[in-house]
Parts: structure tokens; sequence; C-alpha cells
């Protein structure tokens, strides 16, 4: 899970087939402190979001580096290689775009890393793809044809999202991920922080979103018992998701979403969240420190008051994935103590850190760059694995062994133990969660080799979801066993 397959420079260049389009998502190397799990729970939907414009006289295939399939497809060669591009996957985008060029192809590169740095990544590619790859594709395509590609194509997210197709789901390798049911119902955020991506600069994406009835659709086709929102906020607009899961409620399946934790101000949406089948929230708290917060430009109710707004969700029934930032400037060596406390006290089924990683173009990067506290711009350990500026209060070596113990303790025995839930009736599915997540990745490695994470994992989820089922129907009718019984193998979204 570390090394990228190796790119044969002998391998002679072979015919191209005309009207062919390969889309690849580079190969990222996993941080073994983390689960592996993660990173077949679901797709990306930056390619096959796209995917779906491709006209019907093109061939179009994906490939997915990180299923270790090993290299990409040659024979035959396509006409045009399509690859997204973030910052830590950067260097690999570059090299296979290298290699596919040398042997005849066009390279199309899109994605937010091109989006930030155009320039870094001109020289690699035949055209960049600049926004939202909706929009281009179908362009770039049409300039292929007419051998008339130009160097760069330009597009906003200002359109109606409503009009855009369904993703191509059909070009997944379904026996590879959990789901391939990836949903995305709306773009944008109402918060702005200043280390997020979407503060990127020259980055314009107001908030829009797609009928409910055009998501519940795409679910029931997908024809999978669990769907994963990757939205960037799906509780940005309290009225929208209120229509949305109503719209998801008859479907009778299971999904996990990310929203910020003021969902929790509106007790009856977090409700209808659940009747609609919501098991899991994944949710950035960011840290326990308000001045951070507030320093980070998060609207945020009071890191004081979060305690409570997780067991709002847990009496729902809805488990949390807690995401925490860490190397703020208010955070001192004792942040990493404190927040494992809290992660345990609150008994939060999952959590997910991030060492505070300053993204080109944002606010953060310009601010630690005007500091002079960027250490360097080695883009593959801007991973949120690794500490990649001069924290205030503590060495760059102390913030990545305190990253590094946080999961160690997070994910130990004990730990787990310490954060079972209080109904006994749901602490074996909580126990089967957290150790095929958390302790697992040999199993993982082997199971994404062999092509059995689908085979595996979903008769497991199946039985999560008629197990929600029941839950839902006591919780409806106001039951008592309606609570605390609805915890099963799928945690709380990416
Ligand atoms: C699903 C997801 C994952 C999945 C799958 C990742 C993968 N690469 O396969 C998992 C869970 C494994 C994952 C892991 C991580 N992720 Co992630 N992930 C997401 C998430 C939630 C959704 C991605 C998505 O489907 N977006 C929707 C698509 C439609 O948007 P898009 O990618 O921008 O694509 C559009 C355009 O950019 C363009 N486009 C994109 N590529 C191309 C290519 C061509 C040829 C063309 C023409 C156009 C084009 O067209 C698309 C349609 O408009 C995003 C947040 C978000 N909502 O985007 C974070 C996000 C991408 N992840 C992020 C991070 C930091 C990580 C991790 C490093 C976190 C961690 N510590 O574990 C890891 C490492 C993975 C890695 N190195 O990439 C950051 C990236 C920040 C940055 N500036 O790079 C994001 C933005 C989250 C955030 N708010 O910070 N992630
Ligand atoms: S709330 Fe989350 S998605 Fe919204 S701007 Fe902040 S970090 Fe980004």
């Amino acid at each position: 899970m570390s090394r990228a397959p190796f790119l044969d420079p002998e391998l002679p260049a072979g015919p191209v087939r005309p009207r062919y389009a390969l889309l690849i998502n580079p190969f990222y190397s996993k941080d073994p402190h983390a689960s592996f799990g993660k990173h077949v729970l679901t797709p990306s939907l930056a390619l096959t979001s796209f995917a779906a414009t491709t006209p019907a006289h093109w061939r179009v295939e994906y490939w997915d580096e990180n299923l270790l399939d090993g290299r990409p497809p040659f024979e035959p060669l396509p006409e045009v290689v399509g690859i997204t591009v973030h910052l830590t996957f950067a260097e690999r985008a570059f090299a296979l775009a290298r290699w596919y060029r040398q042997r005849g192809c066009k390279v199309i590169l899109g994605g937010l890393h091109v989006l930030s740095c155009p320039e870094e990544c001109a020289p690699f590619a035949d055209a960049l793809a600049l926004g939202d790859g909706v929009r281009l594709w179908p362009r770039i395509l049409a300039d292929v044809e007419a051998g008339n590609l130009r160097s760069q194509y330009l597009a906003t997210y200002e359109s109606d999202y409503r009009e855009d197709p369904a993703p191509r789901r059909s070009i997944l390798p379904r026996r590879s991920f959990l789901t391939t049911t990836s949903l995305i119902a709306t773009r944008g955020c109402h918060n702005r922080c200043g280390f997020c991506y979407l503060a990127t600069e020259g980055l314009r994406m107001p908030y829009r979103m797609r009928d409910p009835a055009q998501i519940a659709e795409e679910f029931a086709a997908d024809g999978q018992p669990y769907g994963v929102f990757v939205d960037n906020n799906l509780g940005s607009n309290r009225a929208y998701l209120r229509a949305l899961c109503q719209a998801l409620r008859p479907l009778e399946k299971i999904w996990s979403a990310a929203v910020s934790i003021d969902v929790t101000d509106d007790l009856g949406l977090i409700r209808e969240m659940a009747l609609a089948g919501c098991t899991g929230v994944f949710v950035g708290f960011e840290s326990l420190t308000d001045a951070n917060l507030a320093e980070a430009r998060k609207k945020s109710p009071k890191a004081e008051d979060y305690a409570r707004r997780v067991r709002m969700l847990h009496d729902c029934g809805i488990q949390v994935n807690g995401s925490f930032v860490l190397g703020f400037d208010h955070d001192r060596k004792d942040v990493f103590a404190r927040t494992a406390e809290w992660v345990e006290e609150n008994r939060l089924e999952c959590s997910t850190f991030h060492i505070l990683t300053p993204y080109p173009a944002t606010p953060l990067f310009r601010q630690m760059e005007a500091e002079g506290r960027l250490l360097h711009r080695d883009w593959a350990r801007y991973d949120t694995a690794h500490a990649v500026f001069r924290p205030k209060h503590m060495t760059p070596e102390e913030l990545e062994r305190g990253y590094a113990w946080m999961y160690e303790r997070l994910f130990s025995h004990a730990s787990i133990w310490r954060r079972r839930p209080a109904d006994w009736r749901a602490v074996g599915p909580y126990l089967g969660m957290s150790y095929l997540y958390k302790r697992s990745n040999w199993l993982w490695r082997f199971l994404i080799g062999q092509h059995w994470v689908h085979g595996v994992w979903r008769p497991l989820v199946e039985v999560t979801r008629r197990r929600h089922l029941r839950f839902r129907a006591g919780l409806e009718a106001g039951r008592a066993e309606g609570r605390g019984v609805a915890v099963g193998v799928v945690s709380g979204g990416v």
C-alpha cells in the first residue's frame, strides 16, 4: 500500500486506438497509522462525474491504481488519457502522464491540484482542465476529434447543478469497493475555513443543490444497500437536507455523510436523517479550542457544547466519526491527550486526525509563507500525516509523534472497549466495525489484492441495513427499543 506500480520505460509503444479514453485515479501511499479500509469504502466521483458526458461513439474506461491491480492498461493504447490530480499524488500523476505521452497518447490533467498550481502541471499535459470537468470533457473530446486540442480549458462551477447527468458508475470495478454508490447532492459550503480547499484562490464554488428526486433515483438505480455522500457538507442548507431525507426514506437503504456539527441545532432534522437511513456522520470538529476555530474562520458552535451535540446524534442511532486537525497555533503539547480523552469520554465510534496542512493557494498557505513557517514544498508529504510547517508551541517532530500516538491510542484494544455503546445490544456490531476498521490493515491489503472487498463486506452491510430498518420502526413509533441499537459495520463517512 506504499509503492506505486512500476512503469516500464522499455515497454514499446503499441498502436493507439482512436476514440478510446482511459480515466486514471493515480496511486497514493496510504498512512499505515490509519485504516486502509477507508480507501475502498467508496470511489471518488472525480472521474465518473464527467465520464457521464462522454459521447456515445467513444469508449471510456476507468483505472484506479489504488486497487493494487498492477500497471495501468496499455494494450491498446488510449487516444486520450484523463488523470485526476491532487497534490499528494501529483508526482505519480506526472509520471503516468509522461509515460503515456511518450507512447503517443494525449494526456488531459484535471482536478484540485491543477486548479491551484496550473503552471506546475502544464509541462506534463497536452491540455489542462481547470474547473468543472462535466462542462469541459465533451469540449475536450470534440477538439481531439477535430485535431484542435488547446492547452487549457476553463469552466466555472456556476452552472445549474440539476442539469448534470448522473455519474457513470457502470465503469467502476464493483467488486473492489464496499459500495460504488458515492453520491453528491450539493456543491460548496456555507463556511469558508481558511485551511479548506474551498478557500483556494480562484476557486468560486457557489452553493448548488441537485433535486432530491434525482439523488434518490441514482441511489436506487445503483442497487447497493449503502450509499456514501461525498458532499463537503450535506448539512449546509437544512431545508434542503430535510427534503432530501424525505426523498431517501422510501428507499429503505442506509447512508452516511459529512455534516458540520451545527446540524444538531435542529433535533427534528437529525431524527429525519435517521428515519431516512443515516447511520453515520463524518463531523469536522477540527479543534476543541475555540480560539483555533475562530482563527480558522470556522463558524461553529462552542467546543464545550460538542459533547451534548454528539449525544443528540447517538440518541438517534447515528454514529459519529469525528475529524480533528492538530497543530493549530493555540495547540500545545497537551492537545493530543486532551483530544484523545474527549473522543473516549464521548464514545465517538470513529475518529480521524489530520496534521494541519496549508494547501497551496489557500489563505492558510499564504499566511504560513508570509511568516516563513513552511518547511518545504514536497507535495507528497502534504498528506495531513506529516508536519510541513513550523508549529507555534512544539517542534514539527513532536507534532508528527503526537499524531501517530493519537492513532495508536484510539486504535488500541483498551480505547475501542472504552468507547463501546451504552446499550449492550449494540456492542457486538460496534466491536465488529471497530476491529474491521482499526486493526485489520493486513486483511484489507489481502482483500483488495484478491478483489474480495465487496464480496466479504456486502453481506455484513445488508445485515446492518435490516437492523437499521427495525431501529427506524422503533424510532418512528417512539419506542424505547428504537434507541441505541442501530450500530453496524459501516463507519460514518469518508
Ligand atoms: C472521496 C474522497 C476521498 C476518498 C477517495 C480518494 C481518492 N483520491 O480516490 C478517500 C476516503 C480514500 C480519501 C482519502 C483522502 N483524502 Co479525500 N476526499 C474525498 C472527497 C470527500 C470527495 C471527492 C469527490 O468525489 N469529489 C467530487 C468530485 C466531482 O469533485 P472533484 O474531485 O473536484 O472533480 C471535479 C473537478 O475537479 C474536475 N476533475 C477532477 N479530475 C479531473 C480530471 C480530468 C481529466 C478532468 C477533465 C476534470 C477533472 O471534474 C470533476 C467534476 O467537476 C473530497 C471532498 C470533496 N467533496 O471533493 C475529499 C478530499 C479530496 N480529500 C482530501 C484529503 C486531504 C484526503 C486525505 C489526504 C485525507 C487523509 N489524511 O486520509 C486522504 C488521502 C487520499 C489522497 N492522497 O488523495 C482533501 C484534498 C485537499 C487538497 N487540496 O488536496 C479533500 C478536498 C477534502 C477536504 N475538504 O480537505 N478521500
Ligand atoms: S466546514 Fe468543512 S467543507 Fe466547509 S469550508 Fe469548513 S472545512 Fe471546508
